[in-house]
């Protein structure tokens, strides 16, 4: 039984080790939205909002995802007892969209109840494996020289596959670059974040020599039609990841030819519940799957480990260490890796990390208890 007695919405500033960009924008500083539910017996469990500052990426922010939770997701699940955290995601159903909103919630529904029976966070979510493949995502950068280089240093750290960020006018030199710089036997793949249209078709097709595992999101994310056109004139796997927003998206994938390959990241579809059913359709159809990042602090981090241990993450996800995006993390143990691989915490109840709470609270610009007037 889950019952959850209180939520409390933190949202921290963490500063990048580094400036990220992709092709519609860059991140130097991550504003974090964390949940922290808690039940009857005071067992708290964590969650954390994938939505960036902008609608760059996605139309949700930082600060719709706060209304969205204040307003209509806290009060659909304050004060109610669920069988089991895969309810949450139903009760959340009568919400349209504010996906990352309602996954922030549920994955800390799934969390806490993986707390309170006292197994991991893996367990409880069916995963299989003690370590998970791990590649890097690395940014447009001034010139593909650059590029070239961090790619390099990516590959002798022991990452397992090299994505990189391409936008129009950035893409064929930095991957011929890249390419020509780590060999022939480096995994490598593109990530668009949808700047490309199909006009672009022809452009596309050059990527073919390159020998990339995958070209991911290249077209808006609306266009499932389209990627399956593009996809029948290239022979590079289309992975699509902004497009799959809940699981009824992977099932037109599949059926349109959308793509070949799904980029699950629990907490763009709805959390937890929805990329598994994303999981299982794709695992039907042959589909390999690998989890994607957003940047997260140790705990979504620790959420991805988490659901990347299941059976159908064939690829390697995105998953870097805790020091390759911060000079502190929120968590402790923070996350490593070791020969491009991250262990799954499946000895201990939950997550498997601790979080720093003096440290949050001396980050945190705003915080919001539910039921109101209560402290956290
Ligand atoms: O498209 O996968 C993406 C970061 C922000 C927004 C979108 C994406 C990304 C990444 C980062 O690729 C992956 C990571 O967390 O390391
Ligand atoms: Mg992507």
């Amino acid at each position: 039984m889950l019952e959850i007695t209180r939520l409390t919405l933190r949202e921290i500033e963490l500063e990048l080790k580094e400036p990220f960009r992709i092709s519609s924008g860059v991140c130097r500083e991550r504003r974090v939205l964390l949940v922290e539910l808690e039940n009857a017996d005071g067992v708290t469990g964590w969650g954390e909002c994938v939505a960036g500052e902008r609608p760059n990426y996605s139309p949700e922010t930082v600060d719709t995802a706060w209304l969205a939770i204040q307003r209509w997701i806290a009060p659909l699940v304050l004060g109610r007892a669920f069988e089991h955290p895969s309810e949450v995601y139903g009760a959340l159903g009568a919400i349209r969209g504010h996906h990352m909103a309602r996954a922030a919630v549920e994955m800390a529904a799934w969390e806490l109840a993986s707390r309170a029976q006292g197994v991991s966070l893996a367990e409880l979510l069916g995963g299989t494996r003690e370590r998970v493949e791990t590649g890097i995502s690395l940014g447009i950068q001034e010139d593909p020289a650059q590029l070239a280089q961090k790619a390099v240093a990516a590959r002798d750290e022991g990452y397992r596959r090299v994505k990189l960020k391409i936008a129009p006018g950035m893409d064929l030199a930095y991957v011929e670059a890249v390419r020509a710089a780590v060999g022939d036997d480096t995994p490598l793949s593109v990530d668009a974040n949808a700047a490309y249209t199909p006009a672009d078709t022809e452009h596309l097709r050059k990527l073919d020599a390159f020998g990339l595992v995958m070209l991911e999101q290249p077209f808006d994310p609306g266009d499932l039609v389209r990627h399956a056109v593009l996809q029948r004139s290239i022979q590079t796997p289309i992975c699509l990841d902004e497009s799959i927003t809940e699981p009824e998206r992977a099932a037109d994938m599949v059926v349109l030819g959308s793509g070949r390959i799904i980029n699950i990241k629990p907490g763009r579809v709805g959390g937890f519940t929805a990329a598994l059913a994303i999981h299982q359709v794709a695992a039907e159809h042959d589909i390999p799957v690998w989890c994607g990042g957003m940047l997260e602090s140790g705990v979504g981090r620790a959420h991805n480990i988490a659901l990347a241990s299941l059976p159908n993450f064939q690829l390697p996800g995105d998953l870097s260490p805790s020091r390759r995006y911060w000079e502190r993390d929120i968590v402790s143990p923070e996350w490593t890796m070791e020969d491009g691989l991250v262990s799954v915490p499946s000895e201990r109840p939950g997550m498997g990390v601790d979080i720093d709470i003096d440290y949050v609270a001396s980050l945190t610009a705003r915080s919001e208890t539910f039921p109101a007037g209560e402290r956290a």
